[in-house]
């Protein structure tokens, strides 16, 4: 996929969104929480009933699961629509100098469950250095009678320049607050924000792009306009070979095959690294060498339990070289986990635990949260289900135990992560004493920094890092390189090459300087998601075979670079 085709049409939109109707969600899934409430008893029993069911009962569940209970969450977190607002503006502009708006065709983008139609309004300048800047709104919903917007944007240096920093205006509804903004410094002034360059990406050479975004209050909704575009030019680049004006060549996708893999860790199954352990910041094996697991994960296996099988497995480990599966089972209301489903789908779990122990591969299990935002939300049934898995899983070495995926909203490291972790954790341990252990960082699990400010004292714990590599760049390499570097173990336990919404286009330069990154620091990772669904992320297209037994036409653009990367090792 070329440079030019990743604008961000797509969203961050189910995550961000579960985060900004943080009030709304939590009390619902905590309502939820009082009625699924079990006895020790019962969870066992649960647990047992579970064993009993057969597949066609899960799936069966599985399939309402899917249309009754996503769809609402779907209709109402996600916009029908999003607007792409664009300025090009000239270095110096000023609003009044430019020409009149012309409205030009709109494109299609298809991401997510929502389609999302790109409205693109363009101002001219006649000047011809010009930045270009384009803010989409990529999901509104409502909080507390105000209403929230989030926005994404790129910023093009299309000036012959190099420039150093960069800012403009965004037209806002009235009312307007600020909830939160991502690669960019922005306040509120009247209707407008003023937004402008973060500390680390104010320099852009001249023809790339750099993106930035934010969540937005206002009364009403609104349709953002871009005006006031300002640069401070810097070096004139260098000319190359690309062209004769001086630009640098467009950026193409990197060729997989030509991607070093640095990493020296072994990369082995079950019965060559045994049980694993951390030593410093490092996953190790039985004889206390470094190790690396590289897996996929299944995407919610309440969803897409055709693809959790011991086919799907063995191409993965055979194909794909993969030496780790995990088993992604969301747990919010919302998604489908609750009362009555549980029981068919942690039976769903525990066949697709013995398929990766019969393929001698490593499996982690995932208690999803995401909607739930907070592991306090789900304490009971999780501290029911883990006593269950690590008795049940107690002497093998694959099973890896992930217990909450990604905190978001107004969950803290220290409030609500590391107490619940400080009750999860000795239950595992009691049955598995030596199992390794991830656990889930605020912020979608991005803030490893607060869990490095504040430890878990137990060992054998690593921490959950999760990228989608056209939403978090740079500074989330850094801040993974700062903490690695500072001993805090670090799992990827998921990671996508396109946004943070599963959507939009693949960004693979950025995807290959996580690997870079990763491989050299010899952090584990696993790709999302498993499964066909008509998504970015997902790797298989829609209607692909469920044994495993894929030909290249059945897997999408992330499917094919991923299993052609994967391989090389
Ligand atoms: C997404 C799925 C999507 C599903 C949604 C439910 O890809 O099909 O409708 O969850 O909320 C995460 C989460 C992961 C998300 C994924 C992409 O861990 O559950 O899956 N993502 O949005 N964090 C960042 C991105």
């Amino acid at each position: 996929m070329k440079k030019a085709k990743r604008i961000i049409a797509g969203v961050i939109a189910c995550a961000i969104a579960l985060c900004a109707c943080g009030n709304n969600a939590a009390e619902t899934t905590a309502g939820t929480e009082e009625t699924s409430v079990i006895t020790e008893e019962q969870a066992e029993t649960t647990a047992d009933t579970s064993a009993e069911q057969t597949e066609t009962t899960t799936a069966d569940t599985v399939e309402q699961t899917e249309e009754t209970t996503t769809a609402p969450v779907t209709e109402t977190e996600q916009p029908t629509e999003s607007q792409t607002a664009e300025v090009t503006a000239s270095e110096e502009s000023a609003p009044e100098e430019t020409t009149a708006v012309t409205t030009a065709a709109a494109t299609a983008a298809t991401t997510t469950a929502a389609a999302t139609t790109t409205a693109a309004a363009t101002t001219k300048s006649d000047k011809k250095e010009t930045i270009t800047v384009s803010v989409t709104v990529s999901n509104t919903w409502e909080e507390g009678g105000k209403v929230c917007t989030q926005l994404d944007g790129v910023v093009k240096n299309t000036t012959s320049k190099n420039i150093t920093s960069w800012s403009f205006d965004v037209s806002l509804g009235k009312g307007a607050e600020i909830n939160q903004v991502w690669n960019c410094n922005a306040k509120v002034s009247g209707n407008s924000l003023k937004v402008s360059n973060a500390d680390y990406n104010g320099e852009v050479a001249a023809g790339a792009e750099t993106t930035f975004g934010g969540i937005v209050k206002t009364d009403s909704k609104f349709t953002p306009t871009v005006s006031g575009a300002d640069v401070t030019e810097g070096s004139t680049p260098e000319k190359s070979d690309s062209g004769d004006n001086g630009t640098t060549a467009p950026e193409t996708d990197p060729d997989p095959a030509d991607i070093e893999v640095e990493s020296t860790g072994k990369y082995g199954l079950v019965s060559e690294c045994g049980q694993l352990s951390v030593k410093g910041a490092d996953l190790v094996d039985k004889n206390g060498d470094k190790v690396q697991l590289r897996g996929i994960s299944t995407h919610g296996i309440q969803w897409f339990p055709q693809f959790a099988n011991k086919d799907v497995f063995k191409t993965l480990r055979d194909d794909w070289n993969v030496n780790v599966i995990r088993l992604a089972m969301y747990t919010g209301n919302g998604e489908g986990y609750n009362d009555s489903t549980k029981a068919g789908i942690e039976k769903t779990v525990q066949d697709a635990v013995d398929a990766a122990i019969e393929l001698d591969m490593y499996v982690i299990v995932d208690w999803h949260i995401l909607q739930d935002q907070s592991p306090q939300v789900m304490k009971k049934d999780a501290l029911r289900f883990f006593k269950y898995m690590s008795k049940k899983y107690a002497e093998y070495p694959n099973v890896i135990y992930e217990i909450c995926n990604e905190p978001n909203g107004y969950a803290t490291w220290d409030g609500d992560i590391k107490p619940y972790a400080e009750e999860v954790i000795p239950v595992i341990r009691k049955n598995a004493p030596n199992a390794v252990v991830i656990v889930g960082t605020p912020t979608w699990s991005q803030d490893i920094d607060k869990a490095l400010a504040n430890p878990l004292d137990f060992d054998n714990v690593m921490y959950a890092l999760h990228y989608y590599a056209a939403t978090h760049t740079d500074w989330l390499r850094q801040r993974v390189q700062d903490c690695y570097d500072k001993g805090l173990p670090i799992f990827v336990s998921e990671f996508g090459m396109c946004d943070a919404s599963g959507g939009g286009g693949n960004d693979f330069a950025q995807a290959k300087k996580w690997f870079n990154l990763l491989d050299k620091l010899d952090i584990s990772y696993v790709a999302w998601a498993m499964a066909d669904k008509n998504e970015t992320c997902c790797l298989l297209k829609p209607g692909a075979s469920t044994d495993g037994k894929w030909d290249d036409s059945e897997l999408n653009e992330s499917g094919k670079w991923l299993k052609e990367f994967l391989s090389k090792k």
